[in-house]
């Protein structure tokens, strides 16, 4: 089948296809554009291979370029990562024309749910809940038509979009003329389809998912739910699993549906069910994701499937090795996305060189990280660092090893999320589970606090520096004691005493 694999993306999500692969004893295969030449992911690869300058539009989405390298590399496999070309169905495909294989969904599959309008119509024929709203693409007249008869308010979505792009809530007739002009525009102009459709608003519901697992036997599992409600413009920030506010039944009834979902499709590998779950317990599907997600960690924490290691298999053609009974969720699970932006300052992209780095270790935490010590961040990727995530029996013990680890994590150079985390973390809202998607963007949610002084911290970090380095002086006696100080027993006993007569 296959030896070697070529991983097409960069970043964390690189390296941990990397890992997988390592820990399956495949070769590994890199690519990389000019700004990433000596990444993190390049460096852990057993090759690499440049594709392209700097903008991913002409590398890490330039497929002539991923192929050749495939061919070059000998690798005779390929997995997309997330982002980049990894729901491309044109990509997909051309792995498969030049007798690769694709560690992913049939571009079938990708096609039947990257177009909303139409996976809508399917999830309706195969018997899941879908947002009541219109089941084509419409002229500014029929959506007009079509409102009145939803009731407002109604939400104007992208039908080549997802992940909220090109999506506008419309409370009040008056504004939808508007908001279909812009969402056509910014949907024309990202995606090259200006198709709209409409749904009515489920107003301030929770944004929970469903990990499914399918193999090429007719096998498809689920995995559980994984809570995506801290999101910021469509970003989700900190992911959870199990969700608060799921019942073990609803769980089991949302994943079946999740499964129904997936073989509608005729899916093959790991996939992701969208769902909006409003506050009487209703859910709705949203929309499928035929990719990795960058919150897959929190699921495998919390069931022991290790997701990747999974789609490698799959794409292998082995079967899956758990029936639906043989998954259990374990203890709680938190993750979250540490990235180069600032939280004081709406949220900016920051970028400049990682000057020192020490990352959160110890029981129950892990680390997804795609940066070291004198890495460089610049502004051509997006700015997810690394993702900080944490298992505890309980919700609760998972909170509190979230709030250690990030007090552990220190990253320098940059500004990053970490103080946006430790506030949420404080937060008597997220602690007591009282969240939904209005959590950052909504007017009575969460807010963060004012910014310090950075004077001041820079202050005591000098302080704290030169406070170091006065032991480390003293330390320097005991290291290489001469013969006349006559210290006796172990001199690193000794470290630390205060009163010592320093040589230097
Ligand atoms: C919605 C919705 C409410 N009602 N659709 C956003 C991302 C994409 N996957 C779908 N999204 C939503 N679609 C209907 N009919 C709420 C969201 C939504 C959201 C909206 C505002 C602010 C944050 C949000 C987070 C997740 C989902």
């Amino acid at each position: 089948m296959f030896n070697k694999l070529l991983v097409a993306n960069r970043g964390e999500i690189a390296v941990r296809v990397l890992r997988a692969c390592e820990e399956r004893g495949l070769r590994t295969v890199a690519v990389y554009s000019d700004a990433d030449r000596t990444a993190l992911h390049v460096r852990y690869a057993d090759e690499a291979y440049r594709i392209g300058p700097s903008p991913a539009r002409e590398s890490y989405l330039n497929i002539p370029a991923i192929i050749a390298a495939a061919r070059q590399s000998g690798a005779e496999a390929i997995h997309p990562g997330y982002g980049f070309l990894a729901e491309n169905e044109e990509f997909a495909q051309a792995v498969q024309d030049a007798k690769l294989t694709w560690v992913g969904p049939p571009p079938v599959a990708i096609r039947a749910m990257g177009d909303k309008v139409a996976a809508r119509r399917t999830m309706l024929a195969a018997g899941v809940p879908v947002v009541p709203g219109t089941e084509r693409g419409l002229s500014d007249a029929e959506a007009l038509a079509s409102a009145e008869e939803l009731g407002y308010p109604i939400v104007v979505k992208a039908s080549a979009g997802g992940g909220g792009k090109g999506m506008r809530v419309v409370t009040q007739p008056a504004d939808l003329p508007r908001s279909l002009t812009a969402s056509r525009r910014e949907a024309a102009s990202a995606f090259g389809d200006d198709t709209i459709y409409l749904e009515k608003l489920i107003g301030r519901a929770r944004h929970v998912e469903i990990q499914i697992l399918a193999d090429t036997h007719g096998n498809c599992i689920h995995l559980g739910e994984r809570e995506c409600s801290i999101q910021r413009r469509h970003q989700k920030l900190i992911e959870e699993a199990p969700s608060v506010a799921v019942t073990p039944e609803v769980r089991a009834e949302m994943g079946a549906i999740a499964v129904r979902a997936a073989q509608a499709v005729g899916y093959v590998n790991a996939g992701t069910v969208e769902f909006l779950l409003d506050h009487d317990g209703r859910f709705y599907f949203l929309e499928m994701n035929t990719r990795l997600q960058v919150e897959h960690p929190v699921t495998e924490m919390v069931t022991g499937v290790d997701i990747v290691k999974e789609q490698v298999a799959i794409a292998y053609g082995r079967r899956l090795r758990w029936r639906q009974k043989d998954i259990r969720v374990s203890g709680h699970a938190i993750e979250c996305r540490i990235s180069a932006e600032d939280p004081y300052n709406d949220f900016l992209p920051e970028t400049g060189r990682i000057t020192n780095l020490s990352e959160p270790t110890g029981p129950g935490v892990r680390v997804e990280s795609g940066i070291y010590a004198g890495w460089e961040i610049s502004l051509f990727y997006d700015p997810l660092l690394a993702k900080l995530v944490v298992w505890g029996e309980t919700r609760a013990e998972a909170i509190l090893r979230m709030r250690r680890a990030l007090e552990e994590y220190r990253i320098s150079g940059l500004h990053t999320t970490i103080p946006f985390h430790q506030q949420v973390m404080d937060s008597t809202r997220f602690q007591g589970g009282q969240f939904d998607t209005g959590f950052l963007d909504g007017q009575d949610g969460f807010r963060m606090s004012a910014a310090p002084n950075r004077d001041l911290i820079q202050a005591a970090a000098i302080a704290a520096a030169l406070a170091q380095h006065e032991r480390d002086q003293q330390a320097v006696i005991f290291a290489a004691p001469r013969d006349d100080q006559n210290v006796r027993g172990s001199p690193w006993k000794e470290s630390g005493r205060p009163g010592l007569r320093r040589i230097r």
